[in-house]
């Protein structure tokens, strides 16, 4: 590749100047940068509103983005072509183990919101919906801070109970902070986690976090697939400069926030946000027929075969499927009946874009924190009502299966407790993984032996998908 011959892209050579610091991000990876960072840069206030960004999973994200002052270009691609816009929000990049520079943040008064996009995993719940305090990191996190109030914390509700620490001891005043994570109710949730970790550590902090400390919700939604090296030549061929770290995006884009903001927050809602008093039923929609569905095709399809989304919901089998799902999710979300057909449609127009190659694989991760909040809550529904639809059973086969080595590999935050449950006969499996996530669903024999039947019904598409 020639990206040698064209300059580094650089505040110097493209962007605005660097905005004031005064959200700080935990979680930096392609999918905030095409979302919230895309907002916050199309705010009319943008110039008064700079993120610092911290890595989570990915630390070569700041490597990449540090050389060129946080700036890089993101690619929306349409079914018919690529439009290339360079976003300066991002004011600092570090590394998710820089806590002097993210303990500096939070002695600032003009840091006004947290915001996040550290995955389900990242909030490190246990099968109780708790704080995990058996889990080594969450304990390691304890005992640190209880030592040294300025200790590096490694877990996501861990840095929050340091960070907190340092702002009340510097008497900044008040925060609020706005999780953008694929979870129902992700404020609330968030905010248990981390006054469990607090209480653990300091329980004088809670009555400052009650009176500091604001929780906003928010629902969050834009497909971001991976970086590829065809998008960095891309980016050098079309732009004239060389971007180590593009981001490839949908056009679609959707947030919808609820809180309160009492230092402030950028106006988001003249880039297109949507302020609302409650969040959940555009959650649960989303949720549940979007990410419902990707989880579904994440695991059946690529039994079947197939790479990406577009290329599995063109097999009418795997369309079948989604169907089916969403006509069991749809009867039960809060929303009338001609939204959810309007939704389905802009979901497939979504899925069928042939230039965003979204690789199943990387949707298969982590479901164990997936497949609660995805796919169970509507067969809970339906077994309440003594039912058992086809598309919830399948998507549970379908995960079962992948756990038992069919399909995209296995990669899962809980990986040896889900593949050690997995073990056994396909019964056998379902019933110790719904035990793990959902034992209020055991045991239920008639479910078990329909996600033995549809099981055997995926097996029987292996070697369907074509090329
Ligand atoms: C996907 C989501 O990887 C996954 O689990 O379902 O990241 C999905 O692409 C986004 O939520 C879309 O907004």
């Amino acid at each position: 590749m020639t990206t040698t011959t064209v300059p580094r892209l650089s505040r110097e050579l493209h962007g605005r100047p660097v905005a004031p610091v005064r959200i700080v991000h935990l979680g930096l990876g392609n999918f905030t940068r095409a979302h919230q960072a895309w907002y916050t840069e199309h705010a009319p206030d943008a110039g008064e509103w700079g993120i610092a960004a911290f890595t989570g999973r990915r630390p070569d994200a700041a490597e990449a983005l540090a050389p060129q002052d946080g700036l890089y270009t993101l690619i929306t691609r349409q079914a018919d072509g690529d439009t290339f816009e360079v976003i300066s929000s991002l004011s600092a990049v570090h590394p998710a183990s820089d806590t002097e520079a993210f303990l500096g943040y939070l002695r600032s008064p003009q840091t006004a919101i947290i915001t996040s996009t550290v995955t389900e995993a990242g909030y490190m719940r246990g099968a109780d919906g708790h704080l995990a305090v058996g889990d080594p990191a969450v304990a390691g996190d304890i005992e640190a801070l209880r030592a040294d109030a300025e200790a590096a914390a490694r877990t996501t509700p861990g840095k929050l109970v340091g960070g907190f620490l340092a702002r009340r001891a510097a008497g900044a005043g008040a925060i609020t902070v706005l999780p953008c994570d694929n979870l129902p109710d992700n404020g609330p949730t968030f905010r248990a986690v981390v006054e469990e970790l607090a209480e653990r550590v300091d329980p004088t902090l809670l009555d400052w976090m009650r009176q500091n400390v604001s929780w906003a919700t928010s629902m969050v939604d834009r497909i971001t697939p991976a970086t590829t090296e065809g998008e960095r030549a891309a980016v050098a061929e079309s732009q004239g400069y060389d971007d180590a770290s593009p981001v490839p995006t949908e056009p679609f884009s959707e947030w919808v926030i609820a809180g309160d903001f009492p230092a402030g927050r950028p106006a988001w809602e003249k880039a297109g946000a949507g302020i609302v008093d409650d969040v959940y039923p555009f959650e649960q929609r989303k949720l549940w027929m979007l990410n419902g569905s990707h989880s579904l095709m994440a695991y059946a399809a690529t039994i079947v075969g197939h790479e990406t989304v577009a290329d599995a919901i063109a097999d009418p089998t795997v369309r079948g499927w989604v169907e089916d799902w969403w006509d069991v999710a749809g009867k039960h979300l809060q929303v009338d009946a001609e939204d959810v057909a309007r939704y389905r449609a802009a979901l497939l127009d979504r899925y069928n874009n042939p230039r965003v190659r979204h690789l199943l694989a990387q949707i298969a991760a982590d479901g164990s924190q997936k497949i609660p909040v995805r796919i169970l809550p509507a067969l809970r529904l339906e077994r309440a009502a003594g039912r058992l639809p086809d598309g919830p059973v399948r998507a549970l086969a379908a995960w079962v299966l992948h756990l038992q080595g069919h399909g995209a590999p296995v990669k899962d935050a809980r990986e040896s407790d889900v593949v050690a449950a997995a073990q056994g006969t396909v019964a056998e499996a379902t019933n110790a993984l719904l035990g793990l996530l959902a034992s209020d669903m055991v045991p239920d024999e008639d479910l078990v032996a329909a996600v033995v039947a549809k099981a055997e019904e995926i097996l029987a598409q292996v070697g369907t998908a074509k090329g």
